[in-house]
């Protein structure tokens, strides 16, 4: 498993969630500093990045993009799948797929977190889900011959009431039948809505591409109270060899967040290492 951490431009809104806001060349040498792998980019549009500049601080650090999550297309866009208004339905559309052409160029994934949007007022459940299906299936059409993966990830009720368990979400990509459709659990969300870590996992072995980490109080690993020993052996039992990446508040700073969450990750997995059958 390599590790991750979520980053976006200076410009992004303040309600970005991620680890570091800031300069993303000076957030990618942090991050490589720190030990991880790759970064994940918080993006609302693919304009906000210049391509050949960073795919050269990448090249010079080392360090990949493995995904590009679109949370601030909702948040700070408004733009959803299942809102009412075709026209807004097909504007997000067009933010993932341009998402999509520049995840291309990186060999990244595109998350579709809460840009799928929620169940209005007055909506049926079935209204909003067929909204959704088609935005997919557009998103879907745009991503599966450019080999980028979409990967869905199923978001607390508190948050978004629609799609919240991995089987909501794993019903829908079964049901698209489009290859490109994957799974990303967050932990923070698994926890709050799966009766049990394994019983999760296992049911969708098959289609977990990519897993945000955050500790129960979405603190980084080793703050709160999960058990991360267990959720760890969990995905090297399902042959999950993914990102694990860290998608934690910034607190007590970010740099402070983002050290715990390196040190703590990769002793975990060291240790996990060491226990498997035929390793020194
Ligand atoms: C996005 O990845 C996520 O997990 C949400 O909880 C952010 O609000
Ligand atoms: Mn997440």
């Amino acid at each position: 498993m390599k590790l991750g951490i979520a980053i976006a431009p200076a410009d992004a809104p303040p309600s970005t969630f991620v680890v570091f806001r800031d300069d993303l060349k000076r957030s990618i040498e942090r991050a490589a500093d720190l030990g991880y792998d790759g970064v994940e980019l918080a993006l609302r549009d693919a304009s906000q990045v210049d391509l050949a500049a960073l795919k050269g601080w990448l090249a010079a650090t080392g360090m990949e993009v493995p995904c590009i999550s679109s949370g601030q297309v909702f948040a700070a866009d408004h733009l959803y799948f299942t809102h009412p208004d075709e026209e807004i339905r097909q504007a997000a559309v067009a933010r993932i797929s341009g998402l999509v052409v520049l995840a291309a160029e990186l060999g990244a994934k595109v998350n579709i977190g809460r840009v799928r949007g929620f169940i209005h007022d007055g909506d049926t459940p079935e209204l909003a889900r067929s909204r959704f299906m088609s935005c997919l299936e557009r998103c879907a059409a745009v991503a599966e011959p450019l080999n980028v993966e979409l990967i869905v990830e199923p978001v607390n009720r508190y948050e978004i009431n629609f799609l919240n368990t991995c089987a909501e979400v794993l019903e829908t990509i079964k049901a698209s039948g489009r290859s490109c459709l994957k799974l990303m659990p967050d932990l923070f969300h698994m926890n709050i809505e799966e009766s049990s870590f394994r019983g999760a996992f296992e049911a969708g072995k098959e289609f977990v591409a990519y897993v945000h980490v955050a500790d129960n109080n979405r603190l980084a690993p080793g703050w709160g109270q999960l058990r991360f020993e267990e959720i760890f052996q969990i995905l090297t039992d399902i042959g999950y060899d993914g990102y694990i990446t860290a998608e934690i508040l910034p607190k007590p700073d970010p740099v402070s967040a983002a050290k715990q969450a390196a040190e703590y990750l990769s002793t975990m997995l060291g240790r996990l290492a060491q226990t498997r059958p035929g390793c020194a």
